[in-house]
C-alpha cells in the first residue's frame, strides 16, 4: 500500500510538494477545481463545507485541462519525489449538465471525453469523481474533535440541508452567475441512476483506452436526499449497484472510509472487504469518524469509532496495493491548522502501515 496526499488548488505549489514529502508521502492526488474561488469567505485551512453560497465560482467553461498543464503538475511533483496519482472530481462549468440532464449535455460529454484524454496522455491513472447535484452540502463546523479541535459534522437535520438548490447552482458552486430565480427541478433516485449509467456507458469505453481508471466517492454527507435532491450512494451496498452496472474495469470506488462510516446500514469492515475483494478500489479517504447521519462528527484519525489497524488487515488480506490519502483532518490550535492535522494524520498512518503492510 501506498501513503499518499490530498492537495486542493491552492497548494499546487512547491511548498507545499515539501511539505507531502515531508509527512511521508509518495503519491499525490490533486484538485483542479478551485473550491475557494471568488466569493467562498471559507477559511483555506479548512475543507469547504458548502454553506447557502455554496464554495463559490466555478472554473472556466471553455477551458479544458490540457495535457501541457497536467504534465507540468506531474512533473514538479516528480522533482520533489512524488507520483501524480490522480485527480479528484470534474468542474461544475465543464459538466454540469450530465449532472442535470441539461441542454448541454452533449458537449459536456465531449468535455469530460477530453479531460480523460488528456489525463491519460498526462499519464495520470486515477480520476475520482462525485456523481451528485447536491455534492458535499449542509455540514456545520463546531470545535469537536479531541481537545475541542475544530472539525466538521452534522448535528440532526438543518435548514442548510432542505434548501432546494438554486438555478445555475450545482454540486455546491455556481455555474450561471446570470440564471434566472429559481430552484433546480427535483428528481427522483431513479432518474438520477439512469443519468449515471448513460453517463459510465459514454464515458468508460474512452477511459479505458486512455488508461485511466474512474473513482466513485459516495454521497457525503449520505443521507438519502439532500437540498430537495436523491443521492446515489448513501448506504454501503450501493456501491456495489455502481461497480455491478457497468463491468468495464476503469468502472472502480474512490472509496471514503468517513463517509461510508457515517452511513445508517451496512458494516465499515465488511465492506472494506466486499469492495477491495473485487479490486474495484482505486484509492481510498483514509479518516475516523464518531457517529451516523445525521448525527456524526470527523474527528482524529484514532478518535473515531473505525478501528483503523483492522482496516488496514482487510486490506493486505485482499492484497489492496493503492493509495490511501488522510482526506479530511480536524484543525489543530496552532499557527498551522491544516498542516499539523495534516501531519498528525500522516504520521499515525505511517507508523500504521509500517505495522501491517511488511
Ligand atoms: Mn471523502
Amino acid at each position: 500500500m501506498k501513503l499518499g496526499f490530498g492537495l486542493y488548488k491552492h497548494m499546487l505549489n512547491e511548498e507545499h510538494y515539501k511539505f507531502a514529502k515531508q509527512c511521508g508521502a509518495t503519491h499525490i492526488i490533486i484538485h483542479m477545481v478551485d473550491y475557494f474561488n471568488q466569493g467562498n469567505k471559507a477559511s483555506l485551512n479548512n475543507q469547504p463545507i458548502g454553506d447557502s453560497g455554496g464554495w463559490g465560482v466555478a472554473g472556466d467553461p471553455d477551458k479544458l485541462w490540457t495535457v501541457e498543464e497536467l504534465t507540468k503538475i506531474k512533473e514538479d511533483l516528480a522533482k520533489h519525489d512524488l507520483i501524480l496519482e490522480g485527480i479528484e472530481n470534474f468542474d461544475p462549468a465543464h459538466w454540469h449538465d450530465i449532472l442535470l440532464d441539461g441542454p448541454k449535455r452533449a458537449l459536456h460529454l465531449e468535455n469530460v471525453k477530453t479531460i480523460i484524454r488528456n489525463v491519460g496522455k498526462a499519464g495520470i491513472p486515477v480520476f475520482g469523481y462525485n456523481f451528485s447535484l447536491a455534492g458535499v452540502s449542509g455540514r456545520i463546523i463546531e470545535d469537536s474533535a479531541r481537545g475541542n479541535a475544530t472539525s466538521v459534522g452534522l448535528n440532526g437535520t438543518n435548514e442548510m440541508l432542505e434548501q432546494p438548490i438554486p438555478k445555475g447552482m450545482i454540486w455546491n458552486m455556481i455555474y450561471d452567475q446570470n440564471a434566472e430565480e429559481g430552484f433546480q427541478p427535483e428528481i427522483t433516485h431513479k432518474e438520477l441512476w439512469r443519468r449515471l449509467r448513460d453517463f459510465l456507458n459514454e464515458i468508460l469505453p474512452v477511459a479505458e483506452k486512455a488508461g485511466v481508471i474512474m473513482a466513485a466517492h459516495p454521497d457525503d454527507p449520505p443521507l438519502k436526499f439532500v437540498r430537495k435532491q436523491p443521492r446515489l450512494v448513501y448506504q454501503p451496498a450501493m456501491y456495489q449497484e455502481l461497480i455491478d452496472s457497468n463491468p468495464s474495469p476503469s468502472n472502480q470506488l474512490e472509496f471514503c472510509l468517513g463517509t461510508l462510516a457515517e452511513m445508517t446500514q451496512g458494516d465499515i469492515y465488511k465492506a472494506t472487504d466486499q469492495y477491495t475483494k473485487q479490486n474495484r478500489v482505486a484509492y481510498i479517504h483514509f479518516r475516523n469518524v464518531k457517529g451516523k447521519v445525521p448525527y456524526y462528527k470527523e474527528t482524529f484519525i484514532d478518535e473515531g469509532e473505525i478501528d483503523m489497524k483492522k482496516i488496514l488487515e482487510i486490506l493486505k488480506k485482499n492484497k489492496f496495493e493503492g493509495v490511501l490519502i488522510p482526506d479530511h483532518t480536524p484543525q489543530m490550535t496552532s499557527d498551522a491548522p491544516w498542516h499539523t492535522g495534516m501531519a498528525y494524520a500522516m504520521g499515525y498512518m505511517k507508523a500504521l502501515l509500517a505495522q501491517v503492510d511488511n
